[in-house]
């Protein structure tokens, strides 16, 4: 075989190694399979080898199938044929298993006879993340090894689990340390030595021994995740549930009909969509010329809730965190944050003792802006105050070293100000982390008018470093999820004013998979915030604009949301959940009544479709403007920063599924409302004409 070949076999005294090469992470597509069943067809005929061994190049054994070829037609050999054939071979086959083993990869060493890992391995089946089941045998196999419980475990939650697990559950017969072909090789004479054959996992019952248990694990699975938004989950539970009822083949059949029906849902396509869209955002033109500085020592200026969170967030990733405040009062509450952060983290269990004192350890407090003078990079928190964040940044340039990057976390102001207040406006970004910060995944990386490539290199590398999704942003009030969330509670709001309650479109929004509401977050968050930021904007509105005056109402009357246990909702003493407040209706009875409004009533639907079609328009507005990439860098900052729904998507993938013409129809008919907000913007006109969906703009 020539060089590049996705799969190679090499013969070594009568044990026959097939190695998959097919970078970055040996995922099992079309060239792949028709190797691996090639080379099998090959050697299990020839009379040298005696013992297959499987294993795979580079970082990983294949990490699954190949998710890109998932909705096109499929082209044989397919997976399960394969797996097939390896389970039937006469001769013992052992997969050699390292990196992260997951999918369809995992089905493949659950078909081989014999599995052995090195000790770093990750192994897991993560499809349910996609939509789909593992519809490679992974329903039917995995039972067999470990019984219904352990198998749920791993494709409902799909998070990959450590070798020591995976002895302790069967899945693997033992961890090698060192040379894993070598390891393969002593494995194989071992067998040869002791005469053991072929182990087939469809004959393997140990997971079976106890029926009722196995059955009453179903249930129990069953009856926690009912009302689960994805269709996928209750079909896992079928399949596993079958997999002790059926004949072998006929379970295989059982999977096989439940992937095909998932591969082709909406919802699979969604989730798969997400999965591309978080790796596409990873890839900025900057990129292409920009070098990432060493990031070692953080400095963070102001903390308070937002600046604690932002520590936190560098301190979990190994960061030294020196954080200024500007008396002795409020340093000595920031660092307290900051340690109620790690003390409750250890009160729940998921923080061990030294981790705390390790954490806590490199996080140092200073008054003085001299003593921020080795960090390699600066991000002020402070009041989202143009003034004040002028003057930190002033003060910032005198000190850092050259090279060194100052970064705002603001959420709306005009980083091209900022960055005029140094000498230094290259080096100078917007990292905007999503509250909390610590907790929350996605890190919007905003790119000024004279940013450098090294700053947003920088910026990206250290989304990666802080586990967090990165996502590149220009400037404008708001970047891209503000933006986005400014048009979709102006929908919700002229929603409430035609006639639907807040909690009515909190629950058609819930509905649609959004763990809260528009207003239960408002509330949540502080309904001051926005209004600050209204009284801010007011001066720009253009006269006469359709203007909802609801939110500053409830302000004027001292309810800020949660924390003064008043907004949308009431809270009664401090409870988290907010009850329905008829004050509230009444206030809203009385703004409708202000303005001449009959009130008429929305059916959930149409609460979703008017408030999917503000984000979707608005999200042209953000294309065509530069400010985001790709329609698909705005579904990322949704779902990561806004709690849409992964299973939907994201907007400009949900309107790509129900179709851009309904888009289009749906903001015609609600552009007489306003024109502003739901007049179609030209792009989608155009998108139309073409016979084209958003998705096309993400490939470009
Ligand atoms: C399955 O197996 C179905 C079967 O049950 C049934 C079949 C019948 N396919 O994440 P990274 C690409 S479903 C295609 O940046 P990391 C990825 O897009 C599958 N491409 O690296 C990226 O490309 P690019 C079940 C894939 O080190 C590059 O590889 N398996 C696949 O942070 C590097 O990825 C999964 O769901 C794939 N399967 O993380 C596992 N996987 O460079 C999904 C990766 O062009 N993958 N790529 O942007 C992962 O979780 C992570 O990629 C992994 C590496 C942990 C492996």
């Amino acid at each position: 075989m020539t060089m590049g070949d996705p799969v190679t076999v090499k013969i070594l005294d009568g044990t026959a190694f097939v190695t998959i090469d097919n970078p970055p992470v040996n995922a099992l597509g079309h060239a792949v399979r028709v190797g691996l069943l090639a080379a099998l067809d090959r050697l299990e005929a020839a009379p040298v080898v005696q013992e297959i061994v499987l294993l795979a190049e580079g970082r990983t054994f294949p990490a699954g199938a190949e998710i890109k070829e998932f909705g096109k037609k499929p082209e044989d050999p397919w997976l399960p044929e394969i797996f097939d054939w390896i389970e039937q071979c006469p001769k013992p086959v052992i997969a050699l298993l390292h990196g992260t083993v997951l999918g369809g990869g995992l089905e493949l060493a659950m078909a081989a006879h014999y599995r052995l890992a090195d000790p770093e391995t990750k192994l897991g089946l993560p499809e349910v993340a996609l939509g789909i089941l593992p519809g490679a045998g992974g329903t039917q196999r995995a039972p067999r090894l470990m019984g219904a419980d352990a198998a749920l475990d791993l494709m409902l939650s799909g998070a990959p689990i450590g070798v020591a697990e995976a002895s302790r559950k069967g899945i693997i017969d033992g961890v090698v340390r060192g040379n894993l072909p070598s390891a393969g090789a002593a494995f194989a004479k071992s067998l040869r030595d002791r005469g053991a054959g072929p182990r087939p996992t469809r004959d393997v019952t140990q997971g079976f021994t106890d029926a009722a248990a196995y059955q009453t694990a179903v249930n129990a699975r069953r009856a926690a995740m009912a009302g689960a938004p994805q269709d996928n989950i209750a079909r896992i539970i079928d399949c596993v549930e079958a997999a002790p009822l059926l004949p072998f083949e006929a379970g295989m059949a059982f999977e096989r009909d439940a992937f095909d029906e998932l591969v082709a849902s909406d919802q699979s396509k969604a989730l798969r969509h997400a999965f591309f869209a978080e790796r596409r955002a990873a890839k900025v033109p900057e990129l292409a010329t920009g070098r990432a500085r060493a990031i070692h020592r953080v400095a963070v200026i102001g903390g308070g809730l937002m600046g604690a969170g932002i520590a936190v967030a560098h301190l979990d990733a190994g960061l030294e965190v020196k954080l200024l405040e500007r008396d002795a009062a409020s340093l000595q509450s920031a660092l307290a944050r900051i340690a109620q952060i790690y003390d409750r983290a250890a009160a729940r269990g998921t923080l061990s003792r030294e981790d705390r004192a390790a954490r806590l350890g490199r996080v140092s407090g200073t008054l003085h802006y001299t003593d921020l003078a080795d960090a390699d990079l600066a991000i002020e928190a402070v009041v989202e105050d143009l003034a004040v964040k002028a003057q930190v940044f002033g003060r910032l340039d005198a000190v850092l070293m050259p090279g060194a990057i100052i970064a705002s976390n603001t959420s709306y102001l005009d980083l091209d100000v900022l960055a005029a207040e140094t000498q230094r406006p290259g080096d100078v970004i917007g990292l905007h982390f999503f509250s909390p910060a610590h907790v929350m995944t996605l890190l919007e990386v905003v790119v000024g008018r004279e940013t450098g490539a090294d700053a947003v290199a920088t910026g990206f590398a250290l989304a990666k470093r802080l586990g967090k999704t990165a996502v590149r942003a220009g400037v404008t009030d708001g970047f891209i999820g503000n933006r986005m969330l400014a048009a979709y509670r102006l929908a919700a709001d002229y929603t409430v004013e035609l006639g639907a309650s807040p909690f009515e479109v909190d629950a058609a929004m819930r509905g649609y998979g959004f763990a809260m509401g528009p207003y239960q977050v408002l509330d949540m968050a502080g309904l001051d915030i926005s209004w600050a930021r209204r009284k801010r904007l007011a001066p720009t509105r253009a006269e006469g604009a359709h203007y909802v005056a609801l939110g500053d109402r409830l302000c004027a009357a001292g309810r800020f949301g949660r924390k003064t246990g008043r907004g949308y909702y009431q809270y009664p003493e401090g409870s988290k959940t907010g009850q329905p407040d008829p004050e509230v209706l009444q206030m809203i009875a009385a703004e409708r009544e202000a303005k001449g409004i009959s009130p008429r009533s929305f059916a959930p639907a149409i609460i979703r479709r008017r408030c999917l079609a503000a984000m979707a328009n608005e999200g042209m507005k953000l294309l065509d403007e530069g400010i985001a990439l790709r329609p698909s860098d705005i579904d990322t900052v949704m779902i990561h920063g806004h709690g849409f729904p992964r299973h939907a998507g994201g907007p400009m993938m949900a309107a790509d599924l129900t179709g851009l013409p309904r888009l289009h129809k749906d903001l015609r008919d609600l552009s007489s409302e306003d024109d502003a907000l739901w007049s179609p913007h030209p792009m989608l006109g155009e998108l139309i004409k073409n016979g084209w969906k958003f998705d096309r703009l993400n490939e470009a």
